[in-house]
């Protein structure tokens, strides 16, 4: 399927759909990492700063710095928030494929894991905005079943298009695209074999800091 979007949201935005970009092999392979990490570093549910109420998804990190919210807020920490362990380190894997598909002169210091199971699994539309480094792009890998994705503008009531995102496929918001506002409308089950018993990981990589 040729992507709306590649067409409708050119480069020059900054944004790059590069579906299949991990063949199946590196797609299990990518799976396995993820599920060393899982181990290391289980999945939490968190809560929305203010309300307190749960997300749909379940999120653990690997890198020096991980996201993380609660009661008080969104920001990244050195550490698991449960076990105060620091998170395990970003597979070689993607480390290769952020240096191979970005031109920023640092690696990035988070890899926020996202995983969608069951029908209700969604993200709302968002802007990534925790990070000091705003230049820096944010690299997103997707495993298992596909889910319909959803990238507007620069405003939150901006035209926004949907588009499938599935397994291997890679995403690189940079230049404006970087803050453009985007979420995960669902999940499309049975869609993948790759994760047993179905759903969807979301891997995004990010610089944190400003490099020095
Ligand atoms: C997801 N992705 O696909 C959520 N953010 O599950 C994101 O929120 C995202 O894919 C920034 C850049 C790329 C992304
Ligand atoms: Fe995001």
């Amino acid at each position: 399927m040729e992507p709306h979007s590649a067409r409708v949201v050119g480069t020059e935005t900054g944004f790059r759909y590069l579906p299949d970009r991990l063949d199946e092999a590196a797609q299990r392979r990518l799976l396995a990492e993820v599920e060393r990490i899982g181990e290391a570093a289980p999945f939490d549910r968190f809560v929305m700063p203010g309300t307190g109420r749960p997300l749909s998804i379940d999120m653990t990190n690997a890198g020096p710095l991980g996201w993380v919210s609660d009661r008080s807020g969104y920001r990244y920490s050195p550490a698991h928030l449960r076990t105060g362990l620091p998170w395990p380190p970003i597979p070689d894997l993607l480390l290769a494929l952020w240096r191979e598909l970005t031109d920023y002169p640092a690696p990035p210091e988070c890899c926020l894991i996202n995983l969608y199971q069951g029908v209700g699994a969604k993200l709302g539309m968002h802007r990534d905005q925790d990070e000091e480094a705003f230049d820096a792009p944010i690299l997103s890998v997707s495993l298992g079943d596909a889910a319909m994705f959803r990238l507007g503008g620069r405003r939150r009531g901006d035209p926004a298009r949907t588009f499938v995102v599935q397994s291997g496929t890679v995403m690189v918001f940079a230049g404006e695209a970087r803050t453009f506002y985007h979420g995960v409308d669902r999940i499309l089950p049975g869609t993948s074999a790759l994760i047993p018993g179905g759903g969807r990981i979301n891997l995004t990589l990010r610089r944190v800091t400003r490099p020095r």
